[in-house]
């Protein structure tokens, strides 16, 4: 096991786990090579179907950037994005024997980038019957308090489903709690916790656990990933209209959401 019981108790009593290490060196250099060809709008590895393809997606200087399935775009990043460790703690934490990777994100917060504002992920992953999955987030750069780290709010995975928020990575820090003040239930404790960690650290969080960042008060810019995993008891909640509908290919309602743009990238049994 990698994550021990305590780990574990923590997890699922807080909705998320701060962790020091998950991916090494080695790994988060080519990820910050990676990222930095992509936003350069180098293409390495399109795996994507021909009709699909088209130039990376540029943003403002003021944002968070956030690419969405770059492991489509480069060999480096779909190794990273699929290596096995950030998944079996991924499925170790929601207690399930596989997890498929049904998302990856490049996240780049410059110095001055705005906050990014609380959500809970499922509100974007209704296609799944259930929020039985997991965001693994990792640093790319060492994170100071001040950097805009990702930060949670504890206990909030036993909130109601929030809608999205309505300005996601445009808003100020105090436009940041919309999301959350519409479920937070009466009396309910707002406890905020940043992941301060170095490179190659992050945490994992719970599908239903609000959670954004304050915007990056430094002038370094702030890099980090993020894995989205589907555990293995999800079931795909119907055809869906997607950016990227190819992404479906073989999964009709009620069927596994894992395939071969989804790979499972943990199983126990192997
Ligand atoms: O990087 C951030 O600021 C937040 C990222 C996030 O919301 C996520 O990875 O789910």
């Amino acid at each position: 096991m990698l994550m021990s019981p305590q780990q574990i108790e923590q997890f699922e009593r807080d909705g998320f786990l701060v962790i020091d290490r998950i991916l090494t060196p080695e790994q988060v250099q080519r990820g910050r090579d990676a990222m930095a060809r992509i936003y350069g709008g180098q293409i390495t590895h399109d795996r994507r179907p021909e009709a699909f393809r088209g130039p990376v997606q540029q943003w403002g200087p003021d944002r968070v950037k956030h690419y969405v399935h770059a492991r489509f775009l480069d060999g480096d990043f779909w190794d990273i994005a699929t290596s096995e460790r950030p998944a079996r703690m991924s499925a170790e934490l929601l207690r399930t024997p596989r997890v498929s990777l049904t998302e990856d994100q490049l996240l780049e917060k410059p110095g001055g980038g705005l906050a990014l504002a609380m959500h809970q992920d499922y509100s974007y992953w209704g296609f799944s019957d259930i929020p039985q999955m997991a965001t693994c987030w990792v640093a790319l750069t060492d994170v100071t308090p001040d950097m805009g780290p990702i930060r949670f709010i504890k206990g909030s995975h036993r909130w109601p489903l929030a809608p999205a928020p309505s300005n996601f990575a445009g808003g100020s820090d105090d436009e940041m709690m919309e999301a959350a003040d519409k479920v937070r239930p009466p009396g309910a404790a707002l406890e905020f916790v940043d992941a301060v960690v170095p490179a190659g650290g992050g945490s994992i969080h719970h599908a239903m656990t609000l959670h954004g960042s304050k915007a990056n008060r430094t002038k370094t810019t702030r890099h980090a990933i993020s894995l989205h995993y589907a555990a293995d008891e999800c079931r795909c909640t119907g055809p869906r209209q997607c950016w990227q509908p190819f992404m479906w290919e073989g999964i009709e309602k009620g069927d596994r959401v894992a395939n071969r743009w989804m790979p499972v990238t943990y199983d126990a049994a192997k």
